[in-house]
C-alpha cells in the first residue's frame, strides 16, 4: 500500500494528545466578549505567578505600532470597545488589520496592550469585575493543567481574535523579518536515545538554528507537516511559509524515540521530548511528540507535532 496524507495522520495511533485544549477553547469561545478579556485577563495574572512572559523583538512590535499608537490616544472608553471588538470578531478596521498579523505579532500586541493596563495607559478590566459562573468554571479548568496546556489555551484565545481571515479574499500576511540561521560554530546537535535517523536528527538541529532552507529540504515536494491540533500543512512552499511565520526560535529537546519499518519501504519514527517558545524560555517545557513517515528515500513525507496529555506520555513509544 502506499500512503496518504490523511493516512500517514494515524501512525503511532497511541499516541495521547492534549484534547483538554481544543476542549477548554471551545467553552472559552462560548463566553460573552467581555468575559472573554476578563477572563484572559485574570488567566494572566493567575499564570504570572509562575511563569513569565518575555518581551517581544523591536522588529516584531513595530509592524503592530500603528495600531497601538492609535489605541494609546483613545479614551478608555473607545480602547475597551476596541478591545471588545477584538473578541467578537467585528469588522472594523482595526479588526481587520489585526486578521493579517502573524501570531507573534498578534501576541506582541496584546503583551503590549498587558503593560500599558498595568500602568494605568490602557482602560482596566473594571475593578470588581466578576467573571459569569462559566467563565469562572473555564479558569478553575485552565489552573488544573500543566503550564504548556495553559499557554497553548491563552494562545489560541488570541489569535482566534480579530476578523475573520477567510472573509477578507487576497490578502498578504504580516509577519517578522526572518533572521538568518544560527553560525555553525553556534549550534548545537540533540541526541535522541534510540534513534540515529540523520533526518529526524538534522530536522530538529536544523530548527534549533532556523535553518529553515536546510529545514525544508529534509521533506518531500508533496509532504505534509501537522503543527498540534490543526489540519496538515501540505507541500514544501506552505510548510517553509509557515516556518518562516511561526517557528523563529523554538528549542527542541527530543528526549527518546522507535523506529520501525513500515509498508512500501517507509519509515516510521516516534519521538518524545520538550520544546520550549520563545515567550517562555525555559521556564515552560511543553510535552511533545513528534510522528515521522519518511519515504524509501529518508526524505519526510509526513510529521505530526502533537501536545501530549501528560509528562507519562513521554515514555508512550507504542506502536
Ligand atoms: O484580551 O517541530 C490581556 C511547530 C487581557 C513546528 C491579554 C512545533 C486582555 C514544528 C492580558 C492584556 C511550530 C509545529 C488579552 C514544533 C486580552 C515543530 C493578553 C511546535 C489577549 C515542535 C494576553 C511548537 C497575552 C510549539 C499577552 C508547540 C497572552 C509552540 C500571551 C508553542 C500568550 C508555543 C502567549 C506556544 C502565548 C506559545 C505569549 C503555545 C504563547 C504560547
Amino acid at each position: 500500500m502506499t500512503y496518504t496524507i490523511n493516512s500517514a495522520r494515524s501512525i503511532f495511533p497511541n499516541t495521547l494528545a492534549a484534547d483538554v485544549v481544543p476542549a477548554t477553547t471551545a467553552r472559552f469561545n462560548q463566553l460573552s466578549p467581555e468575559d472573554q478579556l476578563a477572563w484572559i485577563w485574570f488567566t494572566y495574572l493567575e499564570m504570572g505567578k509562575t511563569v513569565t512572559i518575555a518581551a517581544p523583538g523591536a522588529a516584531s512590535m513595530q509592524l503592530a505600532e500603528l495600531t497601538l499608537n492609535e489605541i494609546k490616544k483613545m479614551s478608555f472608553q473607545q480602547q475597551t470597545q476596541v478591545m471588545c471588538d477584538l473578541a467578537n470578531r467585528a469588522d472594523t478596521p482595526i479588526c481587520r488589520t489585526y486578521a493579517i498579523w502573524s501570531q507573534n505579532i498578534k501576541l506582541g500586541f496584546w503583551y503590549q496592550l498587558g503593560q500599558w493596563m498595568e500602568q494605568g495607559i490602557v482602560a482596566p478590566i473594571p475593578e470588581g469585575y466578576r467573571l459569569s459562573a462559566n467563565a469562572n468554571a473555564v479558569l478553575e479548568t485552565l489552573k488544573s493543567l500543566e503550564p504548556g496546556q495553559q499557554i497553548t489555551i491563552l494562545r489560541n484565545s488570541v489569535v482566534d481574535m480579530g476578523y475573520d481571515p477567510n472573509k477578507l479574499g487576497d490578502y498578504v500576511r504580516v509577519a517578522e523579518p526572518v533572521s538568518p540561521p544560527k553560525e555553525m560554530s553556534q549550534r548545537t546537535q540533540v541526541a535522541i536515545e534510540g534513534i540515529d535517523n540523520a533526518t529526524v536528527l538534522s530536522y530538529m538541529n536544523n530548527l534549533n538554528a532556523n535553518d529553515f532552507d536546510a529545514l525544508i529540504d529534509l521533506f518531500l515536494p508533496d509532504g505534509a507537516l501537522q503543527p498540534p491540533f490543526q489540519r496538515p500543512i501540505v507541500g514544501k512552499d506552505a510548510v517553509l511559509k509557515f516556518f518562516k511565520e511561526e517557528c523563529q526560535n523554538l528549542v527542541l529537546v527530543p528526549e527518546r524515540g522507535v523506529a520501525e519499518p513500515a509498508d512500501g519501504g517507509y519509515t516510521q519514527i516516534k519521538v518524545t521530548g520538550k520544546v520550549q517558545t520563545p515567550w517562555f524560555g525555559s521556564g515552560v517545557g511543553m510535552n511533545i511528540s513528534w510522528r515521522f513517515l519518511l519515504d524509501p528515500s529518508n526524505k519526510i513525507f509526513f510529521v505530526a507535532i502533537d501536545l501530549l496529555a501528560s509528562p507519562k506520555e513521554l515514555l508512550n513509544l507504542a506502536r
